[in-house]
């Protein structure tokens, strides 16, 4: 790894007095730089409170973490990324933004080319922040991310224009999103019960249903499967069929199941799903599905990276993409998925994982710039508390399930540094460095096994 002749020393900086593990990279002052060249990186690890959702690899733990990445131009524009907080993660973050020190915020080419160069033979292992539910491949595009959509912001704020615009421009004016349904106790152990309360049961994820829906207005709904057996989530999902006719339902066990398992889903729910997601592991497993149901298959697993994408074209594996900007290179490459899902005839959704306001924003001028985006996009924004998020409150909120695509330049959110401090706090009390759901759920289940599939 060669190091930047632009950076000097990487300070650690204070919180409120108190070490903190935020890093702030920067440009010595005397050197001079043109005024688009990033001048300066801060990252800062945050964590905030997430509820025991359930999935097929474990549990939600009491916090979810997230990295904040701030780019400041010479000019001193800012831009603002977000991305996964795990430690490993964090440290390719570091040695990303040395290499970024100096790059012209116009010149996306260069910050691909530094960021790959950055953690290519890094030997750092782990961190992909997604608890085992994606692969890890894709290394240079996760890491890339963060920096592309903090550049996207700088260069909408340089020209006047929002994100949106540098993406092609609007072609909806509002972003419809789905409502995200998991299974969940009804709080922490050892803690209270939560607003959500339990929902183990088809009448549990109903109630849950009915109140995401009349909070948020959404007209698709997601069930997180992979928990209780097939036919309980069966059973769940003609509930959810009964209560709302005509919202179109998916679900998504996150590759529980055996082929003959997601068959048998497949047959019962054949006229009752919009698509089914992941029902089995790997891109061999997914063809063999497809070649026996009309239901179209989607993924967030066997195609995550641009190199899967001739393998699933071989095999016929999937019908559906669920791109995502955090793994998928950032706002820029995620066009390039765009292109592809067009080019082969692949639908194009939109995967989440817990995040906060930055990452909703750029979500939704992705969605709003992408014309191949035909369905209602995946967020766990709704789990998340309305008290806590590092962006200004207002920017962002739901009408009818679909957010308004902001119109201010960037991304249209502004950082609230007092949010960020409180949050980076709870990172560093908190105590959790990795996302680890399996690890929570064998600490409250002494005999809880990983399986894959399950059923
Ligand atoms: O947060 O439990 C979760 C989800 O299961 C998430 O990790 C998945 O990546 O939402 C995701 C999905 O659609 O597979
Ligand atoms: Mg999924």
């Amino acid at each position: 790894m060669t190091r930047n002749p632009l950076m000097r020393s990487p300070r650690s900086l204070t919180n409120g007095g108190v070490m903190s593990e935020e890093l702030l990279l920067s440009v010595p002052a005397a050197t001079r730089l043109a005024e688009n060249a990033v001048r300066s990186v801060r990252i800062t690890p945050v964590a905030f409170h997430d509820p025991p959702l359930l999935n097929t690899v474990g549990v939600h733990e009491p916090l979810a973490l997230r990295a904040i990445v701030q780019v400041t131009t010479e000019s001193g524009v800012v831009g603002l990324g977000e991305t996964y907080g795990d430690s490993a993660h964090l440290q390719r973050l570091r040695v990303a933004a040395d290499a970024v020190l100096g790059c012209d915020v116009f010149a996306t080419n260069d910050l691909r080319a530094r960021v790959e160069r950055s953690v290519a033979g890094d030997g750092i292992r782990g961190g992909h922040g997604m608890s085992g539910m994606v692969t890890g491949t894709s290394t240079g595009d996760r890491v890339l991310s963060p920096f592309d959509v903090a550049t996207v912001d700088i260069r909408g704020k340089l020209l006047g224009v929002p994100a949106s615009e540098l993406l092609g421009g609007r072609v909806r004016d509002a972003v419809p999103f789905s409502g995200y349904l998991f299974y969940k106790w009804a709080g922490h152990p050892g803690g209270s019960v939560d607003e959500w309360g339990e929902a183990l049961t088809p009448e549990g994820i109903v109630a849950q249903a009915r109140r995401i829906v009349d909070t948020y207005g959404f007209t698709a709904l997601k069930l997180k499967a992979g928990v209780f057996a097939p036919d309980d989530e069966i059973a769940a999902i003609l509930a959810l069929r009964e209560e709302f006719p005509d919202h179109p339902l998916r679900i998504d066990p996150n590759g529980a199941w055996t082929v003959e398992t997601s068959l048998r889903v497949a047959d019962a729910l054949k006229d009752v799903l919009e698509y089914l997601e992941d029902p089995t592991p790997g891109l061999a497993g997914m063809a063999e599905v497809r070649r026996h149901t009309d239901l179209p298959l989607a993924t967030n697993m066997c195609v995550v990276a641009f190199s899967h994408i001739a393998e699933a074209v071989r095999l016929g594996a999937i019908d559906i993409v669920l791109s995502d900007h955090h793994f998928w290179g950032g706002l820029e490459r995620s066009r390039l998925l765009a292109g592809f899902a067009e080019t082969l005839g692949w639908g194009l959704s939109m995967h989440s994982n817990s995040h906060l306001g930055i990452s909703l924003a750029a979500m939704t001028h992705l969605a709003a710039a992408t014309p191949g985006v035909g369905y209602a996009c995946d967020t766990h924004w709704p789990w998340k508390r309305e008290d806590e998020d590092v962006i200004a409150p207002g920017a962002l909120s739901f009408v009818d399930g679909s957010l308004a695509v902001p119109t201010a330049p960037g991304l249209g959110v502004d950082l609230d540094p007092e949010a960020l401090a409180r949050l980076h706090r709870q990172y560093l009390d908190g105590g959790i460095r990795e996302r680890d759901d399996t690890g929570y759920m064998q600490r409250v289940d002494h005999g809880y096994v990983l399986e894959s599939p399950r059923w």
